[in-house]
């Protein structure tokens, strides 16, 4: 058997893997000892990544729908017949009816997103659109506002952390597991804020608001910090702006305000305040996106930047820290026309300047049903199965009647695949050499970087992703912008301007860690803001019609905000909270994985589950003025009263098909995925 050393493409940890070969087969996967993040662990998707290779459902060959039906088609008939009707397309309608989006696995596959803008660009469609207008970019363009830079959270540092709506045993099981070590070792204190109570919360101070009423404990925390004098004197005074504004401001939120809003005791926040305010090397570690897709979301996250600022936790130990950066080659070809969304949301598309190189996706569906601002007859999706994840279920579906050309590119014949015109089979991480790790900070992860090693050749005819965004542009004339004919090459490139090299990673398949903190940044660069400080109140973001200072804002289906809603619909829904077993919709076919989390299931608790004669493993349906979907009730004191909790990504319960794509984040623009109105229903009429 050989043995190879590679990292876990599954999901953004980027865990070190040790993969067994066997006749050019995969047979046994193992987590790396010598790895810094996962130290030989894994989680409970990577232990099954032999059978979910080598599924039933991988996509074997080119697929072309004739008459409803797939027939195998050859890759070269695919890119003839899906080149040629994009520059028919382009005749008719202009370049700007193309749009391409990739999924979370476009986040952490460099080469995926890569070459699809390339393709994109070269075709001269601006309209590249990726998890960043649904998922984690709010979180980062809340501290950019707020710092300048992008600090991220060190929870291996912390003496105190708030686990504030994130769960990382599902989640990021790393970090969940080195949290339960230090707990241990009692080197640290919890505190978790959530609606539900996750497992971690046994193990600290628990607080459990109303869905979508964090901002108010947050700003009733400053104001308890504020009022008790407890805030970091020294560094406000040389370091922020804004202090006398946001001081004036959160007069009005009391913690016995926050209290009647939320429902968590003022006596509780006051004591959560003093703590954290106390404690030196304390962090907020909050969720990758949860708490930023409620329609408050930008602003609950500039909440928890001013808390960290006030009391002095930027670039501290423990806190939040700004990691360097490693630079892989930038493949983006530049479109100098707006993204789709720029006028709709400023802030997320003109913040100084910073214009992202994606659109709004909520913005997506919108233009393929209106035609408005311009028709979008074409669409490409890899690396995602948005008839599953995308928010709305109904509205992309009828996005999708509107097209003239449906591709995608996945390993799997997905609900969204079997949808398209054409599916075309990527390999899987495996199978292709490229960049592994992950050289940027995005949540709690600290940059590395690794050389992703082909572990087996691609499966049937499957190709990596990059070869197929690269052979249909040279089928459609695009060549120059693809000279690139091996993964080596392509990977070659992509580390040329990293400071790291090919060969150098090829001896370190545990991956090169990029940990040196510089700790009081500021002292030596100060803030990247047009105020140079920490701007605790933002004159940028009132100039782009945001709040410069955040508010509590209720969620528009909340039964407070409106009542007549909750006459019909009295419970509120929360989507997607992860599982260790799963990430996304994949995986869900893989019998070891199936055997460890068999159904979905809405969680409720008991006194709501009375109220409809609701009993535990019951099927109900759920309802929103959208749409209805069965499921299994788990019936459970660990949910605050009147939340529905229900994962994402499941066929035969798909919760996209409760949510509303109008409902938004006015700020973000964000699609709402939780904090919508619901109710239950029984079906089982026969108890
Ligand atoms: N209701 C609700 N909806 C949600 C969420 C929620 O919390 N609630 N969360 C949202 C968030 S945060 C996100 S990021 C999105 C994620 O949404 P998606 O990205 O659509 O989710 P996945 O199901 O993980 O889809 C990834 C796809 O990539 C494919 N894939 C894996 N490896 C490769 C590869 O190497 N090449 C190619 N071409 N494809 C590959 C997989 O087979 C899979 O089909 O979902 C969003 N949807
Ligand atoms: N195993 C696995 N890991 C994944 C993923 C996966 O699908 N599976 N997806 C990846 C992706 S794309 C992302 S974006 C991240 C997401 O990761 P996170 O966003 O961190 O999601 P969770 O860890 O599930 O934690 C969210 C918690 O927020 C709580 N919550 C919900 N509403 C509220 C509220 O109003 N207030 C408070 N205080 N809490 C609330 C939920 O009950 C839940 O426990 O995970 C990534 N990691
Ligand atoms: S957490 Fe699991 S799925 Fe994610 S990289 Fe690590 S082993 Fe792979
Ligand atoms: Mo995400």
């Amino acid at each position: 058997m050989e043995k190879i050393q590679t990292d876990c493409g599954l999901c953004i940890n980027c865990c070190g893997i040790d993969c067994y070969v066997e006749d050019g087969k995969l047979v046994k996967v193992e987590g790396t000892p010598e790895h810094w993040l996962n130290k030989g662990e894994l989680c409970a998707k990577a232990k099954f990544l032999v059978e979910g290779t080598y599924s039933p459902t991988r996509l074997k060959y080119p697929m072309k729908k004739v008459n409803g039906k797939f027939q195998r088609i050859s890759w070269d008939q695919a890119y003839e017949e899906i080149g040629s009707k994009l520059l028919e397309l382009k005749e008719k309608y202009g370049a700007r009816t193309l749009a391409t989006w990739t999924g979370s696995v476009g986040v952490e596959h460099f080469e995926m997103a890569a070459f699809n803008q390339r393709l994109a660009k070269a075709y001269g469609s601006p309209n590249f659109f990726n998890p960043e207008g649904i998922c984690f970019r709010t979180r980062i363009l809340a501290r950019q506002i707020t710092f300048g830079r992008y600090p991220v959270e060190q929870p291996r540092n912390a003496k105190l952390i708030i686990l504030w709506g994130h769960n990382p045993d599902a989640s990021y099981f790393v970090i969940g597991k080195e949290i339960r070590e230090r707990l241990e070792k009692k080197e640290v204190e919890l505190v978790v804020i959530d609606v539900r109570r996750i497992p971690l919360a046994k193990e600290g101070l628990f607080l459990q608001p109303r869905p979508g009423t964090d901002a108010a404990i947050a700003l009733a925390m400053m104001n308890t910090i504020i009022e008790e004098d407890l805030y970091d004197h020294e560094f406000v005074e040389k370091w922020t702006t804004g202090f006398d504004k946001l001081a004036e401001h959160v007069k009005k939120y009391t913690p016995e305000r926050a209290e009647e809003i939320s429902g968590v005791s003022a006596e509780e926040i006051r004591r959560v305040a003093r703590m954290f305010a106390n404690i030196k090397e304390a962090a907020i570690l909050e969720g990758v996106g949860h708490l930023n897709q409620y329609q408050n979301g930008l602003q609950t996250e500039r909440c928890f930047c001013i808390l960290m600022a006030i009391t002095g936790k930027i670039d501290r130990p423990g806190g939040w820290v700004t990691c360097p950066q490693i630079r892989l080659a930038d493949l983006r070809v530049k479109v100098e026309e707006k993204n789709l969304g720029y006028d709709e949301y400023p802030v997320f598309h003109q913040f100084n300047k910073r214009t992202p190189p994606y659109g709004s996706a909520s913005m997506m569906t919108e233009a393929m049903i209106t035609e408005k601002p311009y028709p979008i007859k074409a669409f490409i999706s890899s690396g995602s199965n948005p008839a599953l994840t995308f928010p709305d279920t109904g509205r992309f579906l009828e996005a999708l009647k509107n097209l003239e050309l449906f591709v995608s590119i996945d390993p799997y014949m997905t609900e969204t695949s079997r949808l398209a015109d054409y599916a075309l089979p990527a390999c899987t991480f495996i199978e292709e050499t490229g960049v592994g790790g992950f050289p940027y900070a995005i949540s709690h992860c600290v940059p590395y970087i690794m050389l992703r090693k082909k572990v087996i050749e691609p499966l049937y005819e499957s190709k990596p992703i990059w070869q197929i965004w690269s052979e249909l542009g040279h089928k459609m004339g695009y060549g120059e912008y693809f000279p690139w004919k091996t993964d080596e090459e392509v990977a070659k490139h992509l580390f040329s301007t990293s400071g790291v090299t090919y060969e150098q990673l090829v001896e370190h398949p545990e991956g090169l860690y990029f940990g040196e903190i510089e700790y009081e940044l500021f002292n030596r660069v100060g803030f990247a803001t047009n105020s140079k400080k920490v701007e605790l109140y933002s004159a940028e973001l009132e100039r782009l019609g945001a709040s410069g200072l955040p508010e509590h804002v209720e969620p528009e289906q909340s039964y407070v905000a409106n009542p007549e809603i909750a006459k019909e619909y009295p419970e509120t829904l929360l989507t997607g909270a992860r599982h260790q077993e799963y990430i996304g919709a994949q995986m869900h076919d893989v019998p070891g994985l199936r055997a460890l989390m068999t159904e979905p299931k809405a969680m409720i608790n008991i006194i709501t589950a009375k109220k409809y004669d609701i009993i535990d493993g019951e099927l109900i349906g759920v309802e929103t003025p959208r749409g209805r979907i069965k499921i299994k009730a788990q019936v459970t004191e660990d949910i605050r009263p009147g939340a529905v909790s229900i994962p994402h990504g499941w066929a035969q319960a798909n919760v996209n098909i409760l949510l509303d794509a109008k409902v938004r984040d006015a700020v973000s623009g964000y699609i709402t995925m939780r904090g919508n109105a619901c109710r239950l229903v029984k079906i089982d009429s026969s108890r």
